[in-house]
C-alpha cells in the first residue's frame, strides 16, 4: 500500500488493484466542505484514470462516513453566494462521473450530504453502528445532492419521506431492510469485507464492469424501454472485447480465464 501525501482532507492509498480513500476530517465529523469535496474529486479522478485500478473503496471513520455538508461553512452563505457562485454545490458531481465501481465502506454517521454521498456510490456496505438520515429539514434546508431523488429510487416513496420530512435517521439493520444498503457487517469487519468485494471485482474483465454500471445506472436515469435498449446495445457490444472470447472460451475449456482488460 502507497499514500498520497497530496491531500490534506481526504487520504488515498492502494491495495494492489484497489483504490482507496479514506474522509479525513475526524473533528467535525468529515462534514463535506469545499476544500474535501475538490480532493474527493481529484483523488477520484486520478484512481479512475489509473489503468492499475480496478475498484475503488470509499470510507470515513469508525464514528462518522460523513455527517453532513460543512454547516459551519454553510451557515454564513446566502442565495446569491450558492445560486450565483455555487459554493458548497459545485464540486459534487465528481462521484458521477467515477466510471470504475466505487463501494462505499460506511461506519457511524452518514447524515445529509454524508448520505447522499454514499447513495452516490455502487454498492454501500454498512457497519454495524452506521446511521443514515436526511436531517437537512430541521437545520431549515432540504437535500441538495441527490437525497430527495435518490432516497425514493432507492427505498420508495413513503419511506424517503419519513426520513425527509422528519429528518429523524435509521440505523444500518433497517437501512438494510429498506435497501439502501447493500450488506451491513460487524465494524470490525468493515474495510475487510470492502476490501475483499472490491478485489472480486477488480479481478473481472474491466470492459464488462464498466459496462454493466453503466447499464446499473441507466435504470434511474430515463424509460423503462430506453434502458432496456441501452442494456441490450452494451450486451451486444461486449462481443467486440477479447475478454467475452477468453471468458466464454475459459468456461467451455473448464479452465480460469486470463482477463486482459481488452
Ligand atoms: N458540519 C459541520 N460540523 C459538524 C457537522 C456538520 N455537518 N456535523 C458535526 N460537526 C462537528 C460539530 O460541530 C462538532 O464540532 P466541535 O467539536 O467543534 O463542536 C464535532 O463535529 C462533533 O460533533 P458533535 O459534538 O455534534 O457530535 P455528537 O456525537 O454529539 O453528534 C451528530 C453527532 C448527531 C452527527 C451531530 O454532530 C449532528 O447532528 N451533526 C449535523 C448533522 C446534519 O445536520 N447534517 C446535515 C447537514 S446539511 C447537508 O448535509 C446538506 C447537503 C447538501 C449538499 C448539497 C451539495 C450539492
Amino acid at each position: 500500500m502507497t499514500a498520497n501525501p497530496t491531500f490534506e482532507t481526504v487520504l488515498v492509498r492502494t491495495d494492489g488493484p484497489v483504490g482507496i480513500i479514506t474522509l479525513n476530517r475526524p473533528k467535525q465529523l468529515n462534514a463535506l466542505n469545499d476544500q474535501l469535496m475538490d480532493e474527493l474529486g481529484a483523488a477520484l479522478a486520478a484512481l479512475d484514470a489509473d489503468d492499475a485500478i480496478g475498484c475503488i473503496v470509499l470510507t470515513g471513520s469508525d464514528k462518522a462516513f460523513a455527517a453532513g455538508a460543512d454547516i459551519a461553512a454553510m451557515a454564513r452563505y446566502t442565495f446569491s453566494d450558492v445560486f450565483g457562485s455555487e459554493y458548497i454545490t459545485r464540486n459534487w458531481e465528481a462521484l458521477r462521473r467515477v466510471r470504475k465501481p466505487v463501494i462505499a465502506a460506511v461506519a457511524g454517521y452518514a447524515l445529509g450530504g454524508g448520505c447522499e454521498v454514499a447513495m452516490m456510490c455502487d454498492i454501500v456496505i454498512a457497519a454495524d453502528n452506521a446511521k443514515f438520515g436526511q436531517p437537512e429539514v430541521k437545520i431549515g434546508v432540504i437535500p441538495g445532492a441527490g437525497g430527495t431523488q435518490r432516497l425514493p429510487r432507492a427505498i420508495g416513496k413513503a419511506k424517503a419521506m419519513d426520513l425527509v420530512l422528519t429528518g429523524r435517521t435509521i440505523d444500518a439493520e433497517q437501512a438494510e431492510r429498506w435497501g439502501l444498503v447493500s450488506r451491513v457487517v460487524p465494524l470490525a469487519s468493515l474495510m475487510d469485507e470492502a476490501l475483499a468485494t472490491a478485489h472480486a471485482i477488480a479481478a473481472l474483465p474491466r470492459l464488462a464492469v464498466l459496462a454493466a454500471k453503466e447499464a446499473v445506472n441507466r435504470a434511474f436515469e430515463g424509460t423503462l424501454s430506453d434502458g432496456l435498449m441501452y442494456e441490450r446495445r452494451l450486451f451486444h457490444a461486449m462481443f467486440a472485447t477479447e475478454d467475452q472470447k477468453e471468458g466464454m472460451a475459459a468456461f467451455l475449456e473448464k479452465r480460469a480465464a486470463q482477463f486482459r482488460n481488452r
